[in-house]
C-alpha cells in the first residue's frame, strides 16, 4: 500500500462492536480469504499442513520457507536456544494444581522474563519459541504431581520430541503423538493480525513490555471461552454426542440447537467453506485412528450437521471449523483432558504472535516501530457529532 486510500468510512455503528471489521494495521506474517483459509506468508495452509514445525516458525520470522540447509541451522539455533533458566521449576511446583491450564501457562510465560530476558525482540520471540516444549511438559507434569524422574530436557531434539520426552507418557504410541502434535502446531501457529489474542499481545509490546509480559497477556486472551477455550468446549461436546449413530447424531443436533445451544466446532467468522485445518485433521485421523470412537462421531457430525445448520439462513458457514477434529486427535493420543487443549493453541501461537510482535516493534514504519496503542473512545454524555 503506498498511496493514501479510503479503506472504510467509520460511523457510530462501529461503535461498541470490539473492533469488528475496522483496519488498524498490515500483517506480514499471515491472512485469512473466505475460501482456502489461513495463509502463512502467502502459503495456503493445505500447502504447509505437512512442513515441521520448525520450518512454518522460519517462516513466520523470515517470510520464507528455509533451504534445507537454513531449516538444519535453524533447528541447531533453536536446539542453543532451548534450555529453561534455573527457578522455572520452583515456581511451576508452588502454582495451585487446581488453576487451569492456561493460567499456569501464562504465569509460565511471565516467569521465563523475569528469569531472563534480552530485552531484544527477535532474541526474546525465538528464545520463548525454542523454551514452549520443556514448560509445556513441565506444566502436565507438576500440575498432575507426576514430579519423580522427570526426564532431562535434551535441546538438541525438535520440538515436538522435547515436549513428548518430556511428559513421557507411559502406554501411549509416542510416534503418533509426535505426528499430532505435530500437525496441530503448524495449523494453529497464526491467523491474521486481529484475533483477540494476537491483537492483545502486539497491544500490550506496543508500549515496550517485553515479548515475555505481552505474550503471558496475550495467553489471557486467548483462554477465554469465546476464543481459544473453545477447542476445550468442542471434544467436550463430541464426548456428550456419544454416539456415532447418523440418527441419534441427527436428533442431538437438531435438540442442542432447540435448546439455543451452540453446535460446536461447525460456523467460521471468515470462512466460507470447511476450514483446510480441519480437513487436514480429518485426513490425519482417516490414517492414524479411523476405528476410533470420538472420531467416528466426529465424521458423522461432519456429514449430518452442516446439513442441519444450513436449514437456518442467519448461519454463514454451516461447515466444519478447525476445533472440530482437533480435541478428538489429541484425546486419541492420550491426551484425556480437554483442559489442557488450549494450551497446545497457545504454544502453537507463540510463533505467530511473537512474530507479529517483532515485525510491528523492530519493522513497522522503516524499523521505527508502530507507536503504542491508542484507539479512541467516545464519552457516552457527549454529542457522537464528532465521528460523524
Ligand atoms: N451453532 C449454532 N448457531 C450458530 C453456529 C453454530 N455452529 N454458527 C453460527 N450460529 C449462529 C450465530 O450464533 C448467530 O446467531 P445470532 O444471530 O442469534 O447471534 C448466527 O448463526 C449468525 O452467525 P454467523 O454470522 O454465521 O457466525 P459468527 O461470525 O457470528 O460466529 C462462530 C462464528 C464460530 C462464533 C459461530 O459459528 C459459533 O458459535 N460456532 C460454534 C462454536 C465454535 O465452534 N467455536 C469455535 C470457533 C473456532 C474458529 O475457527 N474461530
Amino acid at each position: 500500500m503506498t498511496q493514501k486510500e479510503s479503506l472504510l468510512e467509520v460511523t457510530t455503528d462501529h461503535l461498541n462492536t470490539g473492533l469488528r471489521g475496522i483496519p488498524v494495521g498490515t500483517c506480514r506474517t499471515s491472512f485469512v480469504t473466505p475460501t482456502e483459509g489461513v495463509h502463512y506468508c502467502g502459503y495456503p495452509i493445505t500447502e504447509l499442513a505437512s512442513f515441521k514445525p520448525e520450518d512454518i516458525i522460519y517462516l513466520l520470522f523470515n517470510k520464507e520457507l528455509p533451504t534445507p540447509e537454513q531449516s538444519a541451522a535453524f533447528c541447531d539455533e533453536l536446539a542453543v536456544r532451548g534450555a529453561l533458566p534455573d527457578g522455572m521449576e520452583a515456581v511451576l511446583n508452588s502454582l495451585p494444581k487446581d488453576g487451569h491450564p492456561m493460567d499456569w501457562l501464562s504465569i509460565g510465560i511471565h516467569t521465563l522474563g523475569m528469569l531472563e530476558t534480552t530485552n531484544d525482540w527477535n532474541e526474546d520471540a525465538l528464545n520463548l519459541v525454542a523454551r514452549m516444549p520443556r514448560l509445556m511438559g513441565l506444566i502436565f507434569r507438576i500440575r498432575e504431581g507426576r514430579t519423580n524422574d522427570i526426564p532431562a530436557d535434551d535441546p538438541s531434539g525438535t520440538l515436538v520430541d522435547r515436549f513428548v520426552n518430556t511428559l513421557d507418557l507411559i502406554g501411549v504410541d509416542k510416534e503418533k503423538m509426535r505426528q499430532v502434535i505435530s500437525t496441530y502446531l503448524v495449523l494453529h501457529m497464526d491467523h491474521g493480525g486481529g484475533n483477540l489474542s494476537t491483537f492483545t499481545g502486539k497491544a500490550i509490546a506496543s508500549g515496550k513490555a517485553s515479548v515475555y509480559s505481552s505474550m503471558a497477556g496475550a495467553m489471557n486472551a486467548l483462554s477465554g471461552p469465546l476464543h481459544g477455550r473453545a477447542n476445550q468446549s468442542c471434544l467436550e461436546f463430541v464426548l456428550k454426542v456419544g454416539t456415532s449413530d447418523p440418527d441419534k447424531v441427527e436428533a442431538f443436533v437438531r435438540g442442542e440447537l432447540a435448546a439455543k445451544r451452540p453446535i460446536f466446532g461447525f460456523g467460521h467468522a471468515v470462512l466460507r467453506t470447511e476450514d483446510p485445518r480441519a480437513t487436514a485433521q480429518f485426513e490425519l485421523g482417516a490414517k492414524i485412528c479411523p476405528d476410533d470412537e470420538n472420531f467416528k462421531i466426529i465424521t458423522a457430525l461432519r456429514e449430518i450437521a452442516p446439513r442441519v445448520l444450513a436449514e437456518n439462513p442467519k448461519i454463514s458457514n454451516p461447515n466444519a471449523n478447525v476445533d472440530i477434529a482437533s480435541g478428538a486427535l489429541l484425546y486419541h493420543i492420550g491426551l484425556k483432558d480437554p483442559t489442557y487443549y488450549t494450551t497446545f493453541f497457545g504454544w502453537a501461537r507463540v510463533a505467530g504472535i511473537g512474530a507479529q510482535i517483532v515485525d510491528e516493534r523492530a519493522v513497522m514504519r522503516d524499523g521505527k516501530g508502530t507507536p503504542i496503542y491508542r484507539p479512541k473512545y467516545i464519552a457516552e454524555d457527549q454529542s457522537l457529532r464528532h465521528i460523524e
